[in-house]
């Protein structure tokens, strides 16, 4: 058994601290053009109204770090994510995300953001691996490590627990701390493979007893394909925070998802006094009557 590390992330004036005794820090991830066609013809257009409510709004939430992915086919992802991430502190002051394979506009990024930013993500892959740490390293960024290589994603949660282990051991030699280092076990689509879900959350155990790091996951591409996403999502992500998952990148968005994070929190001691359990009903209470 490992110690559970504390990955520290930061905007120009808050502080995030990601831990398994503390709130699980839930990763906003509507910013992104993927499987979102509103979202990708605004940004197609020049117009970023869709980004600034979905930050506001995944924010009020309860979301402490917002994802940001620009990958918008055929645009310079370099500038729409610097135009993204400008947008967004306009209105919203938390710690960001970059979901981007592109190392130009991940650099884009990370050379404006004042703050300490999550990259998403490097991966067991040479090409990923030499592209990615360096930039972690100049920063000061932690980094998600996506348990993938260059043979594709590992079909058994042994081995994707060795790609996280020479993820770790990569960033180690660049000069990045430990608990600078978040693993992802990817979650697949359980539609595609109904043992998806159990490699996932076997993996997620395995990388927390050797490393104690904190733990990221799309925790939403488990449904795909699925009729009543919400409820497997809710599911899901409930048995992956007591499996070990501590940052999940998920809609806050979505009561069923989020007072699932909540109750998980609540059932492992990590609420106390039930106090963000009684508030977030509280909330919900008073939207009612507003809406
Ligand atoms: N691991 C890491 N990063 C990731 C993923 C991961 N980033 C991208 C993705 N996976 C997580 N982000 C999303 C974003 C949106 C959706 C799913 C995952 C999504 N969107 C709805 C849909 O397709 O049905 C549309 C929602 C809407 O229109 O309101 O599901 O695994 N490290």
């Amino acid at each position: 058994m490992s110690e559970d590390l504390i990955t520290i992330l930061k905007s120009k004036t808050k502080t995030v601290k990601i831990h398994r005794d503390l709130a699980t820090v839930i990763i906003g991830e509507r910013i992104n053009p993927t499987g979102r066609k509103a979202v990708l013809e605004a940004l197609q257009a020049g117009n970023f109204d869709i980004v600034r409510k979905d930050a506001i709004d995944q924010v009020a939430a309860g979301a402490a770090v917002l994802d940001i992915n620009a990958g918008v086919p055929g645009a310079d992802e370099p500038v729409l994510i610097q135009q993204i991430i400008r947008k967004v502190l306009e209105v919203v002051d938390v710690p960001l995300c970059f979901d981007t394979a592109n190392p130009q506009a991940l650099a884009a990024a990370l050379s404006i953001y004042e703050g300490k930013a999550l990259i998403n993500s490097t991966n067991g892959e040479e090409r990923s691996l030499n592209n990615v740490l360096p930039l972690a390293k100049e920063y000061g960024a932690a980094v998600i490590g996506l348990c993938m290589d260059d043979n594709g994603i590992p079909k058994t949660a042994e081995a994707r627990f060795a790609v996280a282990a020479r993820i770790i051991e990569r960033a180690a030699q660049a000069g990045i701390p430990l608990e600078d280092v978040v693993i992802d076990p990817l979650a697949m689509a359980m539609s595609a493979d109904s043992k998806a879900g159990r490699i996932a959350l076997d993996t997620i155990k395995l990388v927390v007893k050797e490393f104690g790091v904190n733990i990221s996951m799309g925790a939403s591409n488990i449904s795909f394909g699925m009729p009543d996403r919400r409820y497997i999502n809710a599911t899901f992500i409930a048995m992956a925070i007591h499996a070990g998952l501590t940052c999940p990148i998920t809609n806050p968005l979505l009561v069923e998802v989020n007072t699932a994070v909540l109750g998980a929190d609540l059932s492992m001691g990590r609420d106390d006094y039930g106090m963000r359990w009684i508030k977030a009903f509280r909330k919900r209470e008073k939207d009612k009557v507003n809406s």
